[in-house]
C-alpha cells in the first residue's frame, strides 16, 4: 500500500502519532512523507518507527520550489502541505492508487478495505463532510473531507484533470476559504466516490451513532482547530465528552498511541 503525508518539523509528535498507528494495524506499507522543513533529527526518529509492524517503509520526497509556487492562494491556518496530496501524479507518477492521511489522524484498525477500494471511475474517494456548509457557500450538494482521501493517481494521469485543479487555485476568484478542499470539491465535482463515515470519524460533536463509531470507526480525524495535543483544547473536549460520553474514548485512546510512539522512537 502506498500511503502519503505532508507535514513539517513542528508537527512532529501528531504525525508520529499518525504513523505508529497506520503500522501497528497494517503490513507492507510503503509511507512516502512530503515535505519542504522536516529537520535531519525529525527524519530519523521517522524512520525508527520502520520497525512497528511488519515490512513497513517510510521515504522522504522534498517538494521543489516549482511546484510551491504554484501555491498562491492565502491558506490561512493552513500548512503549505495541505496543498501537497494534489501534486502525486507529478512527484510520483508510477503510482496508480494511493491513500492521503492527514497527520492529525489515528488509525485503529487494516486500510486494506479502504485502500482497495472501487473507485467506479471516479478520481477520489471521500467521506461526506458538511461541516462548512458547503452547499451555502459554493452551492455543492456533496461535499468531501480532504483529510483521508483515496486517490485514483491511474485516472488523474490519463484525464490531467489535476490541471484544471491547479487553474482554479491560481485564479484571482478563487476564495478558498478551507484552501485545497473547496477546490477539489469544486473541480471534481460529480467525480469523487463516497465512502463510509468509519474511514473519516470526527470525535467533536459526535451524535447518536457514537457508540456505532467507536466500534467500527477504522480513521479518526481530529478536525477543526480543536487538536487533543493542545492543551488550551481539554475543555472543550471535556465539554463535549460530558454531553456525549460515549464518545470519551477517543482523546485517551489518542494518547496512549502518542505514547507508545514516543516509547518506541526512545
Ligand atoms: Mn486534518
Amino acid at each position: 500500500m502506498d500511503v502519503i503525508m505532508a507535514f513539517n518539523t513542528g508537527f512532529l509528535l501528531p504525525a508520529l502519532t499518525t504513523i505508529y498507528s497506520l503500522f501497528a494495524h497494517n503490513g507492507n506499507v510503503r509511507l512516502h512523507v512530503l515535505y519542504v522543513d522536516l529537520s535531519d533529527n525529525a527524519q530519523t526518529v521517522i524512520k525508527r518507527l520502520e520497525g512497528v509492524g511488519d515490512g513497513n517503509i517510510v521515504e522522504f520526497i522534498r517538494v521543489d520550489g516549482k511546484l510551491l509556487d504554484r501555491i498562491k492562494v492565502a491558506t490561512g491556518r493552513w500548512r503549505q502541505e495541505t496543498f501537497f496530496r494534489y501534486y502525486i501524479t507529478e512527484i510520483m507518477p508510477e503510482l496508480d492508487r494511493v491513500l492521503w492521511l492527514d497527520a492529525d489522524t489515528l488509525v485503529r484498525k487494516s486500510v486494506a478495505e479502504l485502500y482497495n477500494i472501487d473507485f467506479e471511475q471516479r478520481s477520489f474517494a471521500g467521506v461526506y463532510d458538511n461541516s462548512s456548509r458547503p452547499q451555502e457557500r459554493l452551492g455543492l450538494s456533496f461535499y468531501v473531507n480532504a483529510g483521508i482521501l483515496m486517490i485514483n493517481a491511474e485516472k488523474l494521469k490519463k484525464t490531467g484533470k489535476m490541471n484544471e485543479y491547479w487553474q482554479l487555485v491560481a485564479s484571482d476568484d478563487y476564495k478558498g476559504e478551507l484552501p485545497d478542499q473547496d477546490a477539489l470539491n469544486i473541480v471534481f465535482k460529480d467525480d469523487i466516490k463516497e465512502i463510509g463515515a468509519i474511514y473519516n470519524t470526527f470525535p467533536l460533536n459526535p451524535d447518536e451513532y457514537a457508540e456505532f463509531l467507536i466500534e467500527n470507526a477504522v480513521i479518526i480525524h481530529y478536525v477543526s482547530k480543536y487538536k487533543p495535543w493542545n492543551t488550551e483544547d481539554v475543555q472543550y473536549f471535556d465539554e463535549c465528552f460530558q454531553k456525549y460520553r460515549t464518545a470519551a474514548v477517543f482523546v485517551p485512546e489518542y494518547w496512549d498511541a502518542c505514547s507508545r510512539a514516543v516509547t518506541f522512537i526512545e
